[in-house]
C-alpha cells in the first residue's frame, strides 16, 4: 500500500544555490543531504511535513555528480525542474510486484540505496505517463508501522 508522497525530486545545477532559494523563499531548511555514488547525485531533503504512517515527506533537490548519470542527462535535455515523484510504502518489494504484474516497467530486479538508507526503486516514465516515479521504503519509520 502506497501511503504518502514521500518526496518530490527536483533537479537543478547547482544545489547550494538552489537550497538558498527553497530558504531565503519559503524557510525550508536542509534536513538531510548526502551524495549517492550509486545513483550520481548530490542531494538535499527538506523535510516539509511528517506523515500519519510515521514517514514524512520531503522535496529532494539532486545536482548530478558526474556527466553520465541520469539527471545530468535530463538537465541536458530538459533545463531545471521536477525530475521525479516518489510514493512511500511500508513494503517496497510487494508494491513493486504488485505493478510489475500490471504490466508496468520495474527498473531495478531488487531495490537499492535510496535517501537517508531507505530501500527505492524506479517505475519507467514511459508506463507512468510521462512521470518518473519512484517507490521507497523509509529506513526505519515505516518498518515501525
Ligand atoms: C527520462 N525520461 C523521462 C525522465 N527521464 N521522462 C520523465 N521524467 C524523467 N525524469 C524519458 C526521456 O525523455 C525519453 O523519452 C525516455 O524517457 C528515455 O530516456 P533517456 O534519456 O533516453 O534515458 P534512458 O533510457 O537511458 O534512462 C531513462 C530512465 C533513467 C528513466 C530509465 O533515467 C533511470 O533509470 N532513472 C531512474 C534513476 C534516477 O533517475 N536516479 C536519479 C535520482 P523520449 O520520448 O525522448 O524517448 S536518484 C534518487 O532520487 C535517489 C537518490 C532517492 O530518491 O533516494
Amino acid at each position: 500500500m502506497l501511503t504518502r508522497i514521500d518526496h518530490i525530486g527536483i533537479a537543478c545545477f547547482d544545489l547550494d544555490k538552489t537550497v538558498e532559494f527553497y530558504r531565503a523563499t519559503y524557510g525550508f531548511e536542509v534536513f538531510h543531504s548526502e551524495v549517492n555514488e550509486e545513483q550520481g547525485v548530490r542531494e538535499a531533503m527538506l523535510k516539509i511535513n511528517d506523515t500519519g504512517d510515521g514517514g514524512a515527506s520531503y522535496l529532494q533537490l539532486l545536482e548530478p555528480t558526474r556527466e553520465d548519470s541520469t539527471v545530468a542527462k535530463w538537465l541536458a535535455k530538459n533545463g531545471e525542474g521536477v525530475h521525479h515523484i516518489a510514493f512511500g510504502t511500508a513494503d517496497v518489494d510487494g508494491v513493486a510486484a504488485d505493478v510489475r504484474s500490471k504490466g508496468v516497467r520495474v527498473l531495478y530486479p531488487e531495490p537499492r540505496v535510496g535517501s537517508m538508507g531507505s530501500r527505492i526503486t524506479f517505475l519507467h516514465p514511459k508506463d507512468c505517463g510521462g512521470v518518473l516515479t519512484e517507490l521507497v521504503t523509509a529506513a526505519k519509520s515505516d518498518e515501525e508501522h
